[in-house]
């Protein structure tokens, strides 16, 4: 492979923007070719200050562009499809911004592509492993100094949502996250999504049930739940506790300066997922740059993407009936069957006192 990735990221968004920003300052073995929107001004600001690179508002043209040879996705997921299936036929090194795609179908159809090339060129954007906790809490379950993991409570809030965020939503684009930290935790698979609607808060907008309650079970019988709660005001929070036999691992609460004066104590509620994630996601952006230059992911597959994008279905389904629902998956192709070796050098000091 060549010594520098070029890349193309397609999508001036809040996640492109920052990604443009991330690889242009903080990232080795990487710099930005060229920035595409259907927004031309977009891609023109995200672009202002990075030399050389040029603003689309085609990703044909960026994958055309002879000085592009990687790809970051990060357009609206009903977009992903299309722009996949062309970087795969161009052999570019691709990170796919979650979802991979927005249902099993089309994300099995983007495996079956990948397979048939009989190699990794996608990496799915699940940052959350790449968080120094995530990654301390999977070394502990996998260690087993605490005995078998036998459950995952999960704290998913978010302080509001943008205008037009559907009950659907509330499964396909926060609770995806868990779906996919259950199966990095435990490195099972879900079989099965149920979804309990209680009382909803007075500022959830009309249409949407907000808080819901998400319950998961893994092949082995982990058992997991998900308050996922999308209105809630205060600040942003991402937090998980797995009870084990032998004892109880807290990860993802509020730490930090803790701050005493004038007769208070106290510290900041992070605002958004981009500052609590901000330092997982540069680590997943080097660990992807890495890999590829060696030909490889550094990270989560399609096959991740796809599994994440059954889950969804089930949920939504389950949103409608609440019924326990299964989580049908086709066969794992043999090209999926072993985890990305570069995960293994991501993995956190076991944190064990
Ligand atoms: C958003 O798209 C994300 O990916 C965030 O991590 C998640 O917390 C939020 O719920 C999603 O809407």
């Amino acid at each position: 492979m060549t010594e520098k990735l070029r890349v193309a990221v397609i999508g001036a968004g809040r996640m492109g923007a920052d990604h443009v920003d991330r690889i242009q300052h903080r990232i080795n073995g990487a710099e930005i070719a060229a920035v595409v929107d259907v927004d031309l001004a977009r891609a023109e600001a995200a672009v202002a200050g990075v030399p050389g690179a040029v603003a689309l508002t085609s990703a044909e043209e960026a994958l055309n562009n002879g000085d592009v040879n990687a790809v970051l996705v990060a357009t609206p997921g009903f977009l992903h499809e299309d722009i996949l299936h062309a970087a795969l036929a161009k052999g570019f090194p691709i990170l796919c911004e979650k979802p991979l795609t927005p249902d099993a179908a089309s994300s099995l159809r983007i495996v079956q592509a990948e397979a048939a090339l009989g190699r990794k060129l996608i990496q799915v954007g699940f940052m959350r492993r790449f968080d120094s906790e995530y990654m301390a809490l999977r070394n502990i379950i996998e260690e087993r100094g605490l005995g078998e993991l036998l459950m995952l409570h999960h704290q998913h809030r978010n302080p509001d949502t943008l205008p037009g965020f559907t009950n659907e939503m509330l499964i396909n684009d926060s609770v995806v996250h868990e779906f996919d930290a259950i199966r990095y935790f435990t490195g099972e698979e879900i079989s099965s999504v149920q979804v309990r609607m209680g009382k909803r808060t007075r500022t959830a907008p009309e249409g949407q049930n907000d808080p819901q309650h998400v319950l998961i079970e893994t092949e082995s019988s982990v058992l997991a739940d998900v308050e996922i709660y999308v209105n809630a005001k205060f600040g942003y929070e991402v937090a998980t506790q797995a009870t084990f036999e032998d004892g109880i691992v807290n990860i993802g609460n509020d730490s930090g300066p803790y701050i005493r004066t004038q007769g208070r104590w106290g510290g900041q509620v992070t605002p958004g997922f981009i500052e609590r994630f901000g330092a997982a996601y540069d680590v997943e952006i080097q660990a992807w740059v890495d890999a590829a230059l060696r030909g490889g992911i550094g990270g989560p597959s399609a096959w991740d993407g796809y599994a994440t994008a059954a889950c969804c279905e089930a949920g939504v389904k389950a949103q409608k009936t609440g019924a326990k629902t299964a989580v049908v998956l086709v066969e794992k192709p043999a090209l999926y069957a072993e985890a990305p070796t570069a995960m293994g050098e991501l993995r956190g000091a076991a944190s064990l006192p």
